[in-house]
């Protein structure tokens, strides 16, 4: 196997890393420490290019799209769960796994309608995640399906649309109340759906007011404290919809503020160059806690793999900064079939990771005295300084304390993975 890194030359590196960031008045153990026990929810549906398990022959409709044709995609349960785990074992830190409800996998191989999902149908998963002590979150699906044909579901005009959906959506949450007792923490759900219209509409307020009636309804049903957390994810503008979306922010950003719910930020689900970072403080203020799906908008797309981008980079800083992490909940978004699934899913995780961990190992104090000083150039000179500390080192100890390979050397894993299991399918 090819590998890149020397153990004995990243101890020694790590020692000097120490020492540079203990001059700075930072204990790099504590970050370690912190940053590994943040746990970040890794989305099912990069295994399987967002197809499901209901027969479907890939992602329809619905605001979104996959592009790619790369060898190997997931197929059942079975070969999602194995693939996930090669990904696990890459992965360092704290995991939960992201389903959506066309992972259902009832007894016999049949399909059951989406409003009539229970929660044994997903008894395979939630013994799964106990077997692996990896926390399940979960998602209404409301696209590739024929009720959604139309591109208006929880706000269609069409009672019996719109019934369908909101029957789905409480069976989705009934399901992870019900993974949220079995793993005795929380199912983060979330809602998110397409509902828009490819040109300018007439009547932007009917489909919003049944919107808002509609997760009324959904949300009015109570579970056990603990169980579940409700989330709802606003978009700007979808593949399809791109002249109005029902849920925008200032939909969501209402409703959530209103019910008291947690509000989904993806960072793809604005403009291009607006960035979530400056959301948080000012979200956190009027709500109970976030969900951020972490993405990466390249264009029109809201859903490139996540690196370790300046973006990025300035979302961690944010809620470290602003000591939310305890309010946050991370996740991460994206899926792309045109490059291998594993190392897709490795390359989001271990960006996302670096980005908490950066963030834990910047001496904010020093900012902010040199900020309430008055002494803004001094600010300005450290976050300069503090961008090229040695960085990498710190992440190599982290990665090695976790028993996941250093540096570049995943890459082995993957190749191994591919040609032993995905090659053969
Ligand atoms: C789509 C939303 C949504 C989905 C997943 C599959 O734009 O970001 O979160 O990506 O639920
Ligand atoms: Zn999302």
């Amino acid at each position: 196997m090819q590998k890149y890194t020397d153990k004995d030359a990243a101890l020694k590196a790590y020692d000097l890393a120490k020492a540079a960031y203990g001059r700075f008045g930072i204990d790099t153990e504590a970050a370690v420490t912190a940053a590994r026990d943040v746990p970040v929810s890794i989305q099912c549906w990069q295994g399987d290019d967002v197809t499901g398990f209901e027969g479907a022959a890939g992602l329809s409709g619905g605001g979104i799209l996959t592009t790619g044709n790369y060898p190997g995609r997931a197929r059942n349960g079975d070969e999602l769960r194995a693939d996930a785990e090669a990904a696990f074992g890459l992965i360092p830190g704290k995991k939960r796994f992201n389903l959506h409800c066309f992972y259902a996998e009832p007894d016999g191989g049949k399909t059951v309608g989406r409003d009539e999902l229970r929660p044994d149908h997903f008894r395979k998963w939630m013994d799964w995640s106990t077997a692996k002590g990896i926390p399940l979150d979960f998602n209404s699906s409301c696209f590739s399906h024929p009720m959604a044909d139309s591109g208006w579901m929880l706000s269609s005009a069409d009672p019996a649309v719109r019934s369908f959906w909101i029957r789905h959506a409480k069976a989705a949450r009934r399901i992870a109340s019900a993974m949220g007792a079995n793993q005795g923490s929380p199912a983060v759900t979330d809602h998110w759906m397409p509902d828009g219209s490819k040109d300018y509409p007439a009547d932007r307020l009917s489909p919003r007011e049944r919107l808002r009636d509609a997760l009324d309804e959904i949300l009015a049903e109570r579970y056990p404290a603990g169980t579940i957390i409700d989330a709802v994810e606003c978009k700007l503008f979808g593949i399809g919809s791109e002249a109005y979306v029902v849920g925008s922010h200032e939909f969501y950003m209402g409703y959530a503020v209103s019910k008291q719910i947690h509000l989904c930020l993806d960072t793809g689900h604005f403009h291009p160059t607006e960035t979530i970072a400056d959301k948080i403080s000012a979200m956190l203020l009027f709500l109970p806690g976030l969900l951020i799906h972490f993405s990466r908008g390249l264009r029109w797309d809201s859903d490139h793999v996540v690196t370790f981008s300046d973006d990025l980079r300035d979302v961690c800083a944010q809620i470290v900064r602003t000591r939310a992490l305890p309010r946050v909940n991370f996740a991460l978004d994206f899926f792309d079939a045109s490059i291998n699934r594993i190392a897709a899913w490795t390359i989001g995780a271990r960006s996302l990771r670096k980005g908490l961990l950066e963030a834990l190992l910047e001496p904010t104090a020093l900012l902010v005295e040199a900020e309430n000083a008055g002494k803004n150039h001094e600010r300005l000179a450290l976050m300069e300084e503090f961008k090229t500390l040695p960085f990498a080192a710190v992440w190599d100890k982290l990665c090695l304390d976790e028993g996941v390979p250093m540096g570049a050397d995943w890459l082995a894993n993957v190749r191994d993975y591919e040609e032993r299991v995905l090659a053969k399918r």
